[in-house]
């Protein structure tokens, strides 16, 4: 025996033949709440679910397979609650995975946005031509993963206008994001159309502060916080997911409604 650090291949494997009585329930609860039987899940996940196919596996593809049904479910015209300027959360919590300190600190003059992908314009934008499109404001809720909420106001343009002005093909799948602090996330289509989806500027009437994601978040009421990237810096439109900073650490992909 070596004195080696344990490998991957030391570990005991958790598969699912060990775990046949969860496997029945999944069945169950599969059956009765997508019509999606065992056989159907592993013919769409490419997983057995018998010899060798880790647990994390399955559940990493049945994850997948839920975002792609929530899509085809998704009703684009269902609106997120709205609320009255005396429910506005005060002071509006801020969160990141780094510490409030640390948010990016951006150069408003220097800021360009970078547009990519299947786009017909691959023009950068500078803070004033944004500021010259469009604008409308919303009181909706953010709701963390981390178990709180807030009311906020913000105010930008509608993401749809952004995308039609720099002739996005709105056939594609995704929006991805590339967020200053290195953050990314990505929104289906249908989501990144939503008459509430709005590339924000401004938080209460005046410009997003550093730690609300100066100088362009995305604010998306009908998503949980942290498919809201701050602090973008380059969009891009494509058909293969881009994933994101919390999503490919196992957070639901689509997580909203
Ligand atoms: N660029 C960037 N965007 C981000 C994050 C981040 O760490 N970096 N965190 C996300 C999460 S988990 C939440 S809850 C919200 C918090 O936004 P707030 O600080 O305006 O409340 O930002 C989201 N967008
Ligand atoms: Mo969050």
């Amino acid at each position: 025996m070596s004195a080696s650090k344990p490998t991957d291949a030391d570990k005991p494997r958790i598969v699912l033949a060990d775990h046949q009585p969860q496997i029945e329930r999944l069945q169950r609860r599969l059956f009765l709440r997508s019509s999606l039987s065992i056989g159907a899940l592993a013919m769409l996940s490419g997983c057995n679910m018998q010899d060798g196919d880790s647990v994390d596996k399955v559940l990493w593809a049945m994850s997948r397979w839920n975002d792609r049904v929530q899509g085809w479910l998704f009703d684009r015209n269902k609106l997120a609650p709205t609320y009255a300027a005396s429910e506005i959360t005060d002071p509006f919590p801020f969160n990141a995975f780094y510490p409030e300190f640390d948010a990016p600190d951006i150069d408003g003059s220097t800021y360009r946005l970078e547009v990519s992908g299947l786009v017909s314009d691959k023009r950068t934008w500078n803070l004033d031509q944004l500021r010259a499109l469009p604008q409308t404001s919303q009181i909706t809720r953010h709701i963390c993963i981390e178990g709180w909420s807030a009311i906020g106001q913000w105010r930008g343009v509608p993401f749809r206008t952004f995308l039609e002005r720099v002739g996005a093909d709105l056939s594609a799948r995704y929006v991805g994001f590339k967020c200053a602090d290195r953050y990314y996330s990505s929104l289906d289509m249908a989501t990144a159309l939503h008459p509430q989806t709005q590339l924000t500027l401004d938080f209460r009437d005046a410009p997003l502060p550093a730690k609300y994601g100066y100088p362009l978040k995305l604010r998306v009421p009908t998503k949980l916080g942290f498919k809201n990237p701050k602090h973008i810096a380059a969009i891009f439109v494509t058909n293969t997911n881009p994933g994101g900073y919390w999503e490919d650490q196992g957070y639901n992909w689509f997580s909203g409604l």
